[in-house]
């Protein structure tokens, strides 16, 4: 049998808990050797964050009363008992509700109130604004206070028309989408914009994040979900109802929500809900299973993905099921291969992207170290050299042996001109790369576009509209390209300069590659463009929608500018880095240098004596520089960390 969604995070936790406790222990080594410098230690933290903080992110979308809210109960809260989404008939989600877990907050519901609409800021924004969420407490431990809670998100107000119009949910453009009055008149509207539960489930723990959305009338105009929240998911689940099949508005939902904009198709899972309906006492089994086959096929035809993509499901029967432990009802609610492809397909895929990322910075880490230890060496073997020099010299070469080094010293320490200079060229280009990608640039190119949509009779030009903002912005990139590139040949031809001269071995690092990112920035002009093609255009003529459009898209584009900016800072201080080690190591060696020759002019027979230390030590750096490669390959890998050889130098590894 496969292993359930559940048991498959769970391993992929346990995976990321033994890097990061190997991460640690390699980290107490590196101190303890001496090899933890300003690159070596940025490496780490970022490897650290890089693995603490990688979410995986599943999205449920689908016209109301599908069953989204149900099938999360059935996939990862049957372990309370009972339900903890609502799930009802009708319209009950309404807002958009993420559950996940984030240390940094208590335990709790947050709810963002709609009337935030009426403001100029993206939800981005409001994560952090704290004070503007209603805070619901909950004690996450008890299912009935939990599920109690979370009906906070099916909460309405009943609204009139000019304040539903104000809010994003009535549009005199398209009546036939607009709610029904009550007798009074009025528009129900959700209470809520967007729901918060912050919660320490063991796979919300892990770094799962769920995201419930409310069906289509729900949502209202908020384009955010569509361009920016649903786009980043790494799975999207589609509900259909078994009953029903593909629907129009199911087929509205799809083209809107699940088109991709860049990988396609195997984020996406269509779930064929409800099969129970088509249980029938009065058929054959065998007839049973060919009716839901057909609907199958009918609905993988229909939105065009490949039949496998088309799991069928109960998922009210799969929580029962799990409930009550029955097995023959959890195998007929076929909800563990609908867990099993979630499991394998995401979790999966998304180990590898992390294992590929953690591999890179590994090996950077590994090369900043080893770095250290090879410009060891080298002093190593010139002092031994040096030293072989003096083999039955007097007392006045050794003096005048001496003086010679002091100078050489002094002379290094005035020459670090051609450094600071380095230094401070470094420091203007990158001043320069912050205002092209930071956010004052980026709000005027922005301020600009809402500015044209808005244009009456727009409609006809938005693409060439968004194709101008986004060659604005892919130019960004471009020109900070090109400003790396100056900044790497500069590095390159001082590094070699600075290697001739003082027999450093600086190797400028890799510059920072931004294609991803203008990459990016393709795929997020193809979703706003697809947003807008399918039925959204209209909107335009309403300049609040237009804003939070704009909005929307500001705070993707800022994220991939920030990004970007981080690469660019990385290789930067990277390269800064470098230098420090090299200069550090430099003056620890004129210092040893001196000592060597100090304690040969007090002592005679203390050459060869000197000599041997210094041998013994070369072993020891070999005995490292092994010891490191072992370590670091370790990092990733579940095998048990060998014990060091015996006898082996000091700062051996101690569990951390
Ligand atoms: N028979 C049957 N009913 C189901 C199944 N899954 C969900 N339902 C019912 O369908 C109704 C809607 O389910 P929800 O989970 O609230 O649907 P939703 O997609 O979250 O709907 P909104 O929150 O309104 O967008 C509820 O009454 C559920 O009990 C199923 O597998 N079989
Ligand atoms: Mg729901």
């Amino acid at each position: 049998m496969s292993r359930s969604f559940n048991q498959q995070f769970d391993q992929h936790g346990a995976w990321r808990r033994n890097f990061a406790h190997r991460l640690k222990w390699l980290a107490n080594w590196l101190r303890e050797n001496d090899l933890m410098d300003h690159s070596v230690s940025d490496r780490m933290r970022e490897l650290e964050a890089q693995m603490r903080t990688s979410k995986v992110m599943v999205a449920f979308v689908a016209e109301f009363s599908r069953g989204k809210s149900e099938l999360i109960n059935a996939i990862f809260f049957a372990g309370y008992g009972r339900r903890i989404m609502p799930a009802s008939a009708g319209r009950t989600t309404m807002c958009p509700t993420e559950l996940g877990y984030d240390a940094t907050y208590l335990p709790g519901l947050r709810l963002l109130p709609i009337e935030t609409r009426l403001e100029p800021h993206s939800l981005t924004h409001w994560r952090d604004e704290t004070e503007r969420w209603t805070e619901v407490p909950v004690d996450v431990q008890d299912a009935e206070s939990l599920s109690a809670a979370m009906h906070k998100v099916a909460e309405v107000d009943w609204v009139p028309v000019d304040r539903a119009r104000a809010l994003g949910f009535w549009n005199d453009d398209t009546p036939q989408d607009n709610p029904m009055l009550d007798a009074e008149g009025r528009v129900e509207v959700p209470r809520w914009r967007h729901a918060l539960l912050n919660m320490p489930h063991p796979l919300l723990e892990q770094g799962l994040v769920i995201l419930d959305t409310p069906g289509l009338n729900a949502i209202g105009a908020e384009p955010e979900l569509t361009v920016s929240l649903i786009p980043q998911a790494h799975a999207v689940v589609f509900i259909l109802g078994a009953d029903t099949g593909v629907t129009r508005s199911d087929l509205a939902i799809w083209r809107e929500h699940l088109v991709t904009e860049g990988d396609p198709g195997e984020t996406r899972i269509v779930v064929l809900n409800k099969i129970d309906t088509l249980w029938d006492t009065l058929s054959a089994p065998g007839q049973i299973d060919a009716q839901i086959e057909r609907q199958c096929t009918l609905s993988a035809d229909t939105l065009g993905v490949p039949r496998e993509r088309v799991l069928p499901v109960s998922a009210q029967k799969g929580l029962q099921a799990k409930i009550a432990k029955d097995a023959a009802l959890l195998q007929g609610s076929r909800l563990p291969a609908l867990e099993s492809a979630l499991g394998d397909g995401l979790l999966g895929r998304r180990e590898t992207m992390l294992r590929l990322a953690v591999e890179a910075g590994v090996s950077a880490l590994r090369a900043e170290a080893a770095r250290i230890l090879s410009v060891r060496e080298r002093d190593l073997s010139e002092q031994a050299l040096e030293l072989q020099g003096l083999r039955g010299k007097n007392s006045s070469v050794i003096r005048h042996m001496r003086s010679r080094i002091e100078q050489e010293q002094a002379e290094f320490e005035s020459s670090n001109t051609r450094i600071l200079a380095l230094r401070s060229v470094q420091g203007k280009l990158l001043r320069e790369v912050y205002a092209v990608l930071g956010s004052t640039a980026l709000k005027s190119d922005l301020a600009r576009l809402a500015a044209t949509l808005k244009r009456p009779g727009i409609k006809l030009s938005v693409r060439k509209v968004y194709g101008a903002t986004f060659d604005l912005l892919r130019g960004n990139l471009r020109e900070v390209q090109a400003t790396t590139s100056e900044i790497q040949a500069m590095l390159h031809a001082t590094f070699r300069q600075l290697n001739a001269e003082h027999g450093f071995s600086l190797q400028a690092p890799a510059e920072p590659d931004l294609s991803g990112f203008v990459n990016e920035l393709d795929g997020i002009e193809r979703s706003h463009l697809h947003y807008l093609g399918v039925g959204n255009l209209l909107k335009l003529a309403q300049s609040d929608f237009c804003d939070r459009l704009v909005r929307a898209l500001g705070s993707r584009v800022r994220t991939v500018n920030e990004a970007a900016m981080t690469e660019v800072e990385r290789w930067s201080k990277a390269a800064g880095a470098q230098l420090d080690a090299q200069l550090k190591e430099r003056r620890r060696n004129f210092v040893r240098r001196i000592e060597s020759v100090e304690r040969i002019q007090n002592a005679a027979g203390g050459l060869d004596e000197r000599l041997g230390e210094i041998r013994a030590q070369e072993q020891e750096l070999q005995v490292l520089n092994e010891r490191l490669k072992e370590l670091t390959a370790l990092l990733t890998s579940q095998e048990p960390i060998p014990p060091a050889v015996p006898g082996a130098p000091r700062g051996e590894l101690r569990a951390a």
